[in-house]
């Protein structure tokens, strides 16, 4: 099952817990009947206390998991990008001006070695734009801002090599979809040869 599957199933069985807590009260109350206003307020405190509890325990097990910047570690690659209508340039190196971006745009993809921590510095020279990662299986991992006159970054590691795709998911004009770019994940050994055969079709 796919995250995106498990997410759906999450919620399915959310909302029919919402649901079915609505009927509950809407069943329970057709009968007027005196309120015990100490057990009311028990329950209230205990309700307090309990979801308390539960907020703790959640926040424990979920936010180191959280995908934000750790100050003492250092990525190992920097990969600069620029969205503009209707592309995006993606480079090792800053794009600072049009030229730049258009160097970008056309020269080879740039490569990036499995399991490397990489820092994509995301921008753009008009207006916003939605730089998404999609895996070469097509499954989006990530997405962050691209914001004229702003730096969002975005750390992220890959452990498949292959060809990563790069859309834009934020409507940005007539042909915001056919907005995309791409880059190559490579192995760390034999980085030539793999790119070869990426390049003739015969990679994954
Ligand atoms: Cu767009």
């Amino acid at each position: 099952m796919t995250p995106q599957v498990q997410a759906f199933w999450i919620f399915v069985a959310m909302a029919c817990l919402v649901a079915g807590f609505f009927l509950w009260v809407a069943r329970s109350t057709r009968q007027a009947h005196e309120v015990n206003q100490d057990a009311a307020r028990r329950l209230r405190r205990n309700f307090f206390y309990s979801l308390t509890g539960l907020l703790v325990i959640v926040l424990a097990l979920t936010l180191r998991h959280m995908p934000y910047p750790v100050p003492t570690e250092r990525p190992e690659r920097i990969i600069f990008v620029v969205g503009k209508q209707f592309a995006f340039g993606i480079s090792s190196r800053p794009i600072a001006d049009d030229a730049d971006w258009e160097a970008a745009t056309y020269s080879a993809p740039v490569q990036i070695p499995t399991g490397a921590m990489v820092e994509f510095r995301v921008s753009s020279f008009d207006v916003n734009h939605g730089f998404a990662v999609y895996s070469p299986s097509g499954e989006l991992l990530g997405q962050v801002q691209a914001m004229p006159g702003y730096v969002n970054r975005l750390r992220m590691r890959f452990r498949r090599p292959g060809i990563y795709h790069v859309f834009c998911l934020e409507f940005c004009g007539m042909d915001h979809y056919r907005m995309r770019g791409l880059f190559f994940v490579v192995p760390r050994t034999n980085t030539q040869s793999h790119t070869r055969s990426l390049l003739a079709g015969t990679g994954e």
